[in-house]
């Protein structure tokens, strides 16, 4: 083993794993993900980099896989990013997720505390947890209301996070994020289910955009800028937690204004509301105060609310673009 630091990132393929291991790399860490197995790779986002990475195969639901991963790839620091995160999904499969999003922090812990326990744990906690908001914006002292199934699984997460750092002495760290998005977001998620269909729509492909709930508020960050302050919980000389977030909330009906305003389209002419698409309980509105990361981290978000919309809208009319009609 070198002196070069090494990094096991859990969900490496999704979303933040993608662009945290982009960081990780051009901070010349060795870069380990965790995969799980399945028919079809799910690499693309990692594909351009999937030469500079060593992934191991295993599974949130499989304790020993864990362990063994950790053992393989003996971090310094240990990022878990994995989890069942999308909300509507929660209310159909609401135990699968309380596995995944909820004990599988729990396994990945354990994995940590036998193997080494002088590693760095960051957990993926959520703003989600906030749900029902008791004061506004939300800081850590924040009391939880979560509305989901989802949302219960990370207050989990986030408070055996907490119970590990002061039974165990663990450098274990809860980033409280609120959401981000980026070129990169799944395509169920409202903002990139957005800038895709404003890209279809301008190039003639799709016709309509069925979307739930215009009213919800979010406070909208770029994912770029999000895995920054993970990291930097994990440089401290002590764990805490923090809230990260822009400080700025808009509506999902002005996200829509600004994409379709960014290609000349009007979105009141292509948007229907599908009553289908609302939730059993909605989180309305989002607003972080992240005073404290930017104190004691130093970190505050680059990306502005427009740049980050023009910035998924062009990347899809050049992704539609290419795609055979
Ligand atoms: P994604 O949904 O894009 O990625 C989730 C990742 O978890 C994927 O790599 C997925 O793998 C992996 N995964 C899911 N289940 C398992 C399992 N059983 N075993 C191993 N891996 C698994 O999420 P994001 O990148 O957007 O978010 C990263 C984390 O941050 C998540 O925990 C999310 O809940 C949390 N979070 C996200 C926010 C956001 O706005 N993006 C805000 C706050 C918290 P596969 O590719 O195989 O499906
Ligand atoms: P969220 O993100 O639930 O906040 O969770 P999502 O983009 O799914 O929803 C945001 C808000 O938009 C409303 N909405 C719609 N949502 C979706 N997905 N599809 C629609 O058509 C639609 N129309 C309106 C929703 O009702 C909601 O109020 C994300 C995930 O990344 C979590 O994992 C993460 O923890 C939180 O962000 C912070």
């Amino acid at each position: 083993m070198t002196n070069q630091r090494r990094a096991l990132i859990t969900g490496i393929t999704g979303q933040d794993g993608a662009y945290l291991a982009r960081f990780l790399l051009d901070r010349d860490y060795e870069v380990h993900g965790v995969v799980r197995r399945s028919s079809t790779e799910t690499f693309e986002r990692i594909n351009s980099i999937r030469d500079q990475v060593c992934l191991h195969q295993a599974d949130l639901l499989d304790q020993l896989s864990l362990v063994r991963v950790v053992e393989k790839s003996r971090p310094h620091e240990v990022y878990n990013l994995a989890a069942q995160s999308f909300v509507p999904t929660s209310f159909d499969q609401p135990l699968l997720t309380g596995e995944f999003t909820a004990l599988g922090v729990t396994r990945v812990l354990e994995a940590v505390r036998l193997v080494d326990p002088a590693i760095r744990f960051y957990q993926a906690s959520s703003s989600e947890m906030f749900g029902k908001v008791q004061e506004e914006p939300q800081t850590e002292q924040t009391p939880l209301w979560p509305r989901s199934p989802y949302g219960v699984a990370k207050v989990y997460g986030h408070w055996i996070t907490i119970n590990f750092r002061e039974s165990y002495d663990l450098f274990a760290c809860s980033g409280i994020l609120f959401n981000h998005e980026s070129p990169l977001r799944g395509k169920e998620f409202v903002t990139r289910k957005i800038s895709d269909g404003v890209a279809r729509i301008k190039l003639g492909r799709q016709q309509k955009l069925k979307l739930g709930n215009l009213d919800a508020q979010r406070d909208w960050g770029f994912a770029g800028d999000y895995v920054r302050a993970m990291w930097l919980m994990l440089q401290q000389d002590a764990p805490d937690d923090y809230v990260i977030a822009t400080g700025v909330k808009h509506s999902v009906r002005e996200f829509c204004e600004v994409a379709f305003g960014h290609v000349g389209l009007t979105w009141q002419d292509h948007v229907e509301v599908d009553q289908a698409l609302l939730r059993p309980a909605d989180v309305n509105t989002l607003c972080g105060d992240a005073r404290k990361a930017k104190t004691q981290l130093g970190w505050e978000p680059d990306v502005s609310f427009k740049e980050l919309v023009r910035m998924m809208v062009d990347a899809d009319l050049e992704r539609v673009r290419k795609e055979a009609t």
